[in-house]
C-alpha cells in the first residue's frame, strides 16, 4: 500500500482540559495515569509526565483482558523500574481489579492516612482508555459518564470516593501531533483517535498487517481459516 497519511487531531477541549489540569495539579496527592495494554508505548501521553512532575503515578495497564499477558507484565516490570511509578494491570469494569488501585493510594500518600485529610488523585490518559469506567468501578455506582468513543468525558469532575479519597476524572487528551506513524495508527485501531480523523483503510490496513505478523494463530482461529493469506487486502 502507498503511504499512508499522518494522523492530526487536538480538538478545543483537549486545550481547555490541559489548562484547567496544570491549575488544580498543584492540590493532588497523586496522578493515576491509565494507559491501554494493548498499546503502552503509543498510549502513553508525553503531557501526563509533563503535567505530573514530581508527583506519584499509579499507571493502569488498562483492558488487559484484550492485551497479551506476557507483553502486559513486561511492560509492568519496565514501568516500576521508573522512580515513583507503580504499575497494575486491569479490567477496569473488575471490581476485584480496581480494588487494589484504594490501598497502592494509601501507600504512596502515607502522611494522610488516619488524618481525616482526604487523598487527592487525578485520573489522566488517553481518550476512551477506560478513565470514567475506572471511577464508576470504584465507587460502585455509575457517577461518570462512559462510552465506547473519544471525547465522552468534556470536562473535569470531581468524585468523592469515600472518606480517604477523592478523585478528579478528567477529558482523555492526546498530544497536538502525533508524530510516530506507527503509534497514530494503533491510537486510531484501539479507539483513542475519533473516527473521522482518519482514513479507515489505512488504519485496517495497518492493524490487519501488524496482526498477521504477531498473532497468526489467534486469527485463523478468529476467522476460522486454515491458512493466513499472503497480504492485507487478501486477508480481507
Ligand atoms: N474490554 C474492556 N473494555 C473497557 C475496559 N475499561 C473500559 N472499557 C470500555 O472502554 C470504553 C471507554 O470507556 P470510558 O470509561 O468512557 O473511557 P474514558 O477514558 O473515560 O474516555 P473519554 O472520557 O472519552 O476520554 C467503554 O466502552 C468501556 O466499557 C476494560 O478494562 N476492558
Ligand atoms: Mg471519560
Amino acid at each position: 500500500m502507498d503511504k499512508r497519511a499522518s494522523i492530526q487531531w487536538f480538538p478545543g477541549h483537549m486545550n481547555k482540559a490541559r489548562n484547567e489540569i496544570k491549575e488544580v495539579m498543584p492540590q493532588m496527592d497523586l496522578v493515576i495515569e491509565v494507559i491501554d495494554a494493548r498499546i503502552p508505548y503509543s498510549s502513553e501521553n508525553p503531557m501526563v509526565a509533563a503535567l505530573r512532575g514530581e508527583k506519584p503515578v499509579i499507571k493502569i495497564l488498562n483492558k488487559a483482558d484484550l492485551a497479551d499477558p506476557e507483553l502486559t507484565q513486561a511492560w509492568m516490570d519496565y514501568l516500576e523500574q521508573q522512580d515513583g511509578v507503580k504499575a497494575i494491570a486491569c479490567d477496569t469494569e473488575k471490581a476485584n481489579d480496581v480494588k487494589r488501585i484504594i490501598a497502592i493510594c494509601k501507600h504512596l500518600v502515607p502522611n494522610k492516612v488516619g488524618t481525616g485529610r482526604q487523598i487527592k488523585a487525578m485520573i489522566m490518559g488517553i481518550p476512551n482508555v477506560g478513565k470514567s469506567t475506572l471511577i464508576n468501578t470504584l465507587a460502585g455506582r455509575a457517577v461518570a459518564k462512559t462510552g465506547d468513543e473519544p471525547a465522552v468525558t468534556k470536562s473535569q469532575q470531581l468524585i468523592k470516593l469515600d472518606d480517604d479519597i477523592m478523585l478528579y476524572d478528567t477529558p482523555g487528551m492526546l498530544w497536538p501531533k502525533v508524530e510516530n506513524e506507527n503509534s497514530g495508527y494503533r491510537l486510531a485501531a484501539t479507539g483513542g483517535i475519533r473516527d473521522t480523523a482518519f482514513d479507515f483503510a489505512d488504519v485496517a490496513s495497518y492493524t490487519a498487517e501488524y496482526l498477521m505478523q504477531a498473532y497468526p494463530e489467534l486469527l485463523k482461529t478468529r476467522y476460522k481459516i486454515e491458512e493466513l493469506p499472503k497480504t492485507d487486502w487478501e486477508f480481507f
